[in-house]
């Protein structure tokens, strides 16, 4: 289907593209099918002359680069590249678009609050957002069929997709729809985090289980998408880290943190200290030891936020085990493992406090919860120089 000629038939707000071989679309059809017709003509085109397209770094700094763009030119870094891993992250980035509408007037529409009462599989209330971003995340990864099978935290079990146009695709994707949703009825910076793998089962057959329990260091792209003061989707697929701030105006994410890399050290640390008496000893004389030395706290109580935050200024985040949960709060799978990939491409380090680099933990369930401390690389090995010094558990 060749773009060069199109013509609109009227000007209504429903606008309609007719192209020259009578195919007609209207908006709302073409902006979900754009990115794909896109995708087939750039991709035909970059493919026919991969060659003399410029690489991201040889793009003006003050050039607007889309997030599709930037995709589409990163592809080419991957011999092997399909366009299946374009498609995903392009999904990602619409469904993300379609969250942000829904949580930037969350005050003003029935939206905020708790959806009835209803619970996810670890018994956490559910919040009406979380639902909303969960089903449009499955709704638009379905809608393409580049990957197999889904996880997210509100879902006990995964979720099959069935091939579209009978394509085998070869990718698992897991989430957290919204993180901090306890945040959301007080307009505080919520965040959707994702994680990529490529399954290990057969293609010819559906997805497993065990396409999901891989190692962090398996994941072959993760990100989180932050709704706060702007929306930014931040991601990496193993070469560094770049973030896109969507610009509403044109509806786009634009390229706007190139490279990003986490300040060496920092005076910020970020941990619940409400909890301070339940934590074990160890914790409790690194938490002493940052009030001892003045560093600052910061809390935000969405990781997503708080992350970000240590991303760009530096810092610790800190989610060890208590009482109420001694295995930790937060999701290995769709929490620790993406923002543990991130935070390392860019320069930090994520372990958990039996000391195990995050990435390297083998899960065992879906669900699994465990402890993490992750951020600038300098604050994360004091940390463990005090649990070696202070842990009474053999390490
Ligand atoms: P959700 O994914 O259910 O929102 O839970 C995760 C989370 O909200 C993190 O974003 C945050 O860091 C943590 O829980 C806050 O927990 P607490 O209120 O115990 O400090």
């Amino acid at each position: 289907m060749s773009c060069a000629s199109v013509w609109y038939t009227n000007v209504t707000p429903n606008l309609l593209f007719c192209f020259e071989n009578g195919i007609c679309l209207h908006l709302t059809r073409l902006t979900k099918q754009l990115p794909r017709l896109m995708a087939t003509a750039t991709s035909k085109k970059a493919a026919q002359n991969g060659a003399d397209q410029p690489s991201i770094a040889q793009i003006p700094i003050n050039r607007i680069v889309t997030l599709d763009e930037f995709i589409l030119r990163s592809e080419k870094d991957f011999s092997y590249a399909t366009g299946e891993l374009t498609g995903l992250l392009r999904d990602i980035g619409v469904a993300a678009k379609i969250i942000n509408r829904e949580v930037n007037k969350a005050g003003l529409v029935n939206i905020i609050g708790e959806a009835n009462g209803a619970e996810n599989q670890s018994g956490d209330t559910q919040q009406k957002l979380d639902v909303y971003a969960n089903e449009r995340l499955i709704e638009c990864l379905q809608n393409s069929g580049e990957c197999c099978a889904i996880a997210s935290e509100e879902n006990d079990d995964i979720i099959h997709v069935p091939p579209v146009n009978s394509k085998q695709s070869h990718y698992v994707v897991m989430f957290d729809p919204l993180d901090g949703s306890s945040n959301i009825d007080v307009n505080m910076s919520v965040g959707t985090i994702f994680a990529i793998y490529r399954r290990k089962s057969d293609p010819s057959g559906p997805a497993s289980l065990t396409d999901f329990l891989q190692s962090g260091m398996k994941q072959v792209a993760a990100g989180y998408v932050l709704y706060g003061t702007s929306t930014m989707l931040v991601y990496t697929t193993g070469r560094g880290v770049n973030g896109f701030t969507l610009d509403p105006s044109i509806g786009e994410f634009c390229l706007s943190h190139r490279n990003m890399v986490i300040p060496e050290d920092s005076q910020t640390y970020s941990v619940n200290q409400g909890y301070y008496s339940k934590f074990d000893l160890e914790m409790r004389r690194y938490i002493d030891n940052c009030s001892d030395q003045n560093f600052g706290l910061r809390y935000i109580g969405s990781m997503v936020s708080d992350v970000h935050r240590i991303l760009i200024q530096g810092g610790i985040f800190l989610y060890p085990s208590t009482r109420k949960y001694p295995k930790g709060k937060l999701r290995l799978l769709y929490e620790c493992n993406p923002l543990a990939m991130l935070i390392e491409q860019a320069g930090g380090k994520a372990m958990n406090t039996q000391l195990k680099r995050i990435l390297d933990v083998t899960p065992t369930e879906l669900h699994q919860r465990c402890t993490i401390a992750i951020g600038s690389p300098k604050m994360v090995d004091d940390l463990k120089a005090f649990i070696e010094r202070y842990s009474a558990l053999p390490l």
